[in-house]
């Protein structure tokens, strides 16, 4: 009897030094100590070597050992059910992961804008290189070899090596594109061009050595002052609102004649005078004209049958307005602080 309580001690000391959260090591537990070949069963297989006088002492000292078994084991596979849910189980009230979104530049957007107005008139989209031979940026455009604009100091010229038959250029406006839409002698012509241009100008708050810009032509027999008026007219009531008022100043471009500037009268304070349209109530938004004969000429067309408009508008300036941005370089410097204010379907 002595022997079996020193013995039970000993293994109650065992069981309780026995410790884990892994499940392999808990069953190992339970099969060592309650499992049919356990020690528990085998202790209390020693009843019948205890004397009858101390058997009922005995008995309830085996079955106070088994319950303590029992306890471990119970608190034991407790904690390592625990350890394996926190492993495994995925918490599905957990808010999912954000997917970034990003932005329309809001050039895009102010380009698109445009583009759409036009294209609702049949206009389509034409694109161009913006490196540029000197025909299709300069010549062809009535600008002969000595025009200002030519000069190095406006232009960026391309290093093109010593023996190259053609100067080339980064493009000063998207007029390129239009002389090689109309080279390819497809009539009548209705196209929307938006790019980026280059000039050689210093870097400030308000002019960049790139921008961009969309120019637009419209080409067939009998097209007329008029049909540039009403397709303007159009344009700006759709980009400002019916209530514009509108006005034509006389201008003078190389590639048109006659040619003109549109002005619009002013967005911000409806034409009684701010700083935006510098107290005069109005806004210079495109500037525009016939396409001078000789252009036509130059790109393949008889002057004598057909004849077309042209327009050209800066895409910077009313995108500054229009989001209240007031430097131009922020469009190129991609801080994305500044980019993903712009939201928009378009
Ligand atoms: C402007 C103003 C006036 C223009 C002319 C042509 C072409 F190719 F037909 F000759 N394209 N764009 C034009 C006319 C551009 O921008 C202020």
């Amino acid at each position: 009897m002595q022997d079996l309580l020193q013995k039970i001690e000993s293994y109650k000391n065992e069981i309780e030094a026995f410790n884990s959260t892994d499940n392999k090591e808990v069953e190992e537990f339970r099969i060592k100590w309650l499992g049919t070949k356990g020690l528990v069963k085998a202790t209390m297989g020693e009843m019948k070597n205890v004397p009858n006088e101390q058997k009922r002492e005995a008995g309830q000292i085996l079955n106070e050992f088994k319950q303590f078994a029992e306890t471990h084991y119970e608190a034991l596979k407790t904690a390592s059910d625990g350890s394996e849910q926190q492993a495994t189980d995925i918490d599905l009230t957990l808010p999912g992961d954000e997917t970034p979104l990003g932005s329309r530049h809001p050039i895009s957007l102010m380009r698109n804008q445009i583009i759409s107005i036009f294209q609702r008139l049949g206009f389509a989209v034409a694109e161009g290189p913006e490196i540029e031979d000197d025909w299709h940026n300069f010549t062809a455009l009535n600008m002969p070899t000595h025009h200002p604009a030519r000069d190095m100091q406006d232009t960026f010229y391309v290093e093109a090596g010593q023996n190259a038959a053609v100067d080339w250029l980064l493009r000063t406006h998207t007029s390129n594109t239009q002389i090689r839409v109309m080279e390819k002698g497809k009539l009548p012509i209705r196209v929307i061009c938006p790019g980026r241009v280059y000039r050689n100008e210093t870097i400030s708050a308000r002019s960049h050595c790139f921008f961009h810009q969309v120019e637009g032509l419209y080409i067939d027999e009998n097209v007329s002052f008029a049909d540039l008026k009403q397709t303007l007219y159009f344009f700006v009531r759709e980009m400002y609102g019916q209530d514009v008022r509108v006005r034509f100043r006389p201008s003078y471009f190389p590639f048109t004649e006659p040619s003109a500037e549109m002005d619009v009268s002013c967005f911000i304070c409806g034409g009684k005078g701010c700083n935006i349209c510098k107290k005069t109530g109005w806004v210079e938004i495109l500037g525009c004209g016939m396409v001078h004969p000789n252009v036509l000429q130059n790109a393949g067309i008889n002057p004598d049958k057909y004849s077309g408009f042209a327009f050209g508008m800066g895409v910077e300036r009313p995108a500054m307005l229009k989001y209240g941005i007031n430097d131009i370089r922020l469009f190129s410097e991609n801080d994305v602080r500044f980019l993903k204010q712009f939201t928009s379907a378009t």
